[in-house]
């Protein structure tokens, strides 16, 4: 009876853990890179790139109508963004704060974005 009910233990424990893990671990610790892997294996026309599933990248351009630092958020009047779907709108970004330097505002740049959902980040930002 007794080594029964250890054995049932010792197999049931690690099954236990590993469901925890990948529930704790995934959303929050290094999301990206843990999930590029299965994205590779499972989908073939995202087999280049290295984010989590749902993510877009494209290129846009645009002008620059208000950059808040304070907030790491740009604010720009685009065109359509063909390689995520957007049409022409004028809407905020978030961005790294060397990015926010880089540009000011009425400038005309072109900008690289990587789309999640509804949310969007400029990656990288030039002037024209
Ligand atoms: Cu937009």
């Amino acid at each position: 009876m007794k080594k029964a009910m250890i054995l049932t233990a010792l197999i049931a424990l690690p099954v236990g853990l590993s469901g925890c893990d990948k529930k704790t671990e995934a959303p929050k610790v290094e999301a990206p890179k843990a999930e590029a892997p299965k994205a590779e294996a499972t989908t073939d026309n995202m087999s280049g790139m290295t984010m989590p599933a749902g993510s877009m990248m494209g290129k846009g351009s645009g002008t620059v109508t208000a950059i808040d630092a304070a907030t790491g958020k740009i604010t720009l009047d685009h065109g359509a963004i063909p390689g995520v779907g957007w049409p022409a709108m004028k809407m905020g970004f978030s961005a790294k704060p060397e990015l926010l330097k880089s540009v000011a505002v009425g400038e005309k740049v072109d900008f690289d974005v990587t789309v999640t959902g509804t949310a969007g980040e400029v990656t990288a930002i030039r002037k024209q």
